[in-house]
């Protein structure tokens, strides 16, 4: 770990060149040559920082472009392996301490190896605001009744648009992104990378695998008739993220959420290295345990409570709430 991506994939930069994704919004409408795309910040209005975090050197802030709600999101990016070198002989050092054997220095780097990953989302919502804001979560236990009464309800009505999937099923956005796709309409998928990972290197590799079948919201859904589709990503997302960025199948944590944000069926593929955010116990779901799970009884994830996490201002913790599902919280 720690190679550039570049490195790996010299003979690939072609078919998959890292362009800026137009997003639908006419804010970012741009003019063919990205410039639109370039000053688009210069125009955002800051409103509110939802969440920051020094350990992760993130940033969230909620704001405004032209009169809409966005969402920026900034991330110093790792420092790769490969640019240690150029790091190291083209920075200029300023002495801040020193003090025995002891030193401290601020070190600027040339701005190619100074960049900021950032991530635009507008027009955003309030969902996406609550998404990102810091907040008390507490665990809920979903019994099959309640996902019947309380759970199901709430996806049809609120949940996040899957607008996004679609264009990238339809290959209307990140078309050049894509790693490997199988069309079968059954147990077909498109695997690219995931909108968190800046694809620069492969310490933070996240890619996610979106299925091509549209009725499958969740794990929730997952039954024996889906064993072929699961098994399908598994093997074939393994072999082209070996082929792609020789990164092994024993270095991968495969797995999907529950509850997940977005409610068409996709697994996550994460750099077992990279302590990705949700591969926590009380989200993620191995996607081999999951198959395993669906063997053993078909309707496993049908009948069996599921626990995860829900945020003190999710609506969805409102209606367990009501339910009485969350006595002590
Ligand atoms: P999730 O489990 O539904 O929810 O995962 P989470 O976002 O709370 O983890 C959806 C995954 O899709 C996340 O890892 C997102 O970063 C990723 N994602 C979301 N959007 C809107 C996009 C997108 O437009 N393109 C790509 N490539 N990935 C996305």
């Amino acid at each position: 770990m720690g190679d550039s991506i570049e490195k790996s994939q010299e003979n690939q930069e072609e078919s998959c060149p890292r362009k800026k994704q137009k997003t639908a919004s006419d804010t970012n409408k741009n003019s063919g040559d990205g410039s639109a795309d370039q000053s688009i910040l210069s125009k955002f209005q800051i409103k509110k920082v939802l969440r920051d975090s020094t350990r992760e050197k993130n940033i969230f802030i909620h704001g405004e472009i032209d009169d809409q709600e966005a969402i920026v999101i900034l991330e110093k990016t790792p420092i790769g392996q490969d640019t240690l070198v150029e790091l190291l002989k083209d920075s200029s050092l300023q002495l801040k301490m020193k003090n025995d054997i002891y030193s401290n220095y601020l070190l600027i780097p040339p701005a190619h190896l100074n960049d900021i990953k950032t991530s635009l989302i507008c027009p955003a919502t309030q969902k996406h605001v609550k998404k990102y804001q810091v907040q008390e979560t507490f665990l809920v236990e979903e019994t099959e009744e309640d996902y019947r009464s309380i759970t199901l309800p709430y996806i049809q009505s609120q949940s996040f648009s899957v607008q996004w999937v679609y264009n990238i099923l339809e290959k209307k956005a990140e078309v050049e992104r894509i790693v490997f796709e199988d069309p079968d309409p059954k147990t077909g998928f498109v695997l690219l990378p995931d909108f968190k990972w800046d694809t620069k290197q492969l310490d933070d590799l996240y890619l996610i695998a979106i299925v091509r079948q549209k009725d499958i919201k969740s794990l929730r859904d997952l039954r024996s008739e889906h064993i072929p589709l699961l098994e399908n990503i598994l093997k074939k997302g393994q072999e082209a993220i070996l082929q792609r960025y020789s990164v092994p199948a024993c270095k991968l944590r495969i797995y999907l959420h529950y509850q997940p944000s977005y409610y068409h069926l996709h697994v996550h593929f994460t750099s077992l290295s990279h302590d990705a955010p949700g591969s926590g116990v009380e989200r993620a779901h191995l996607l081999s345990d999951v198959i395993l799970n669906v063997k053993a009884n078909p309707t496993y994830y049908q009948h069996r409570p599921l626990t995860f996490t829900l945020r003190a201002d999710d609506n969805l913790a409102s209606k367990f709430r009501e339910a009485g599902k969350l006595p002590d919280c």
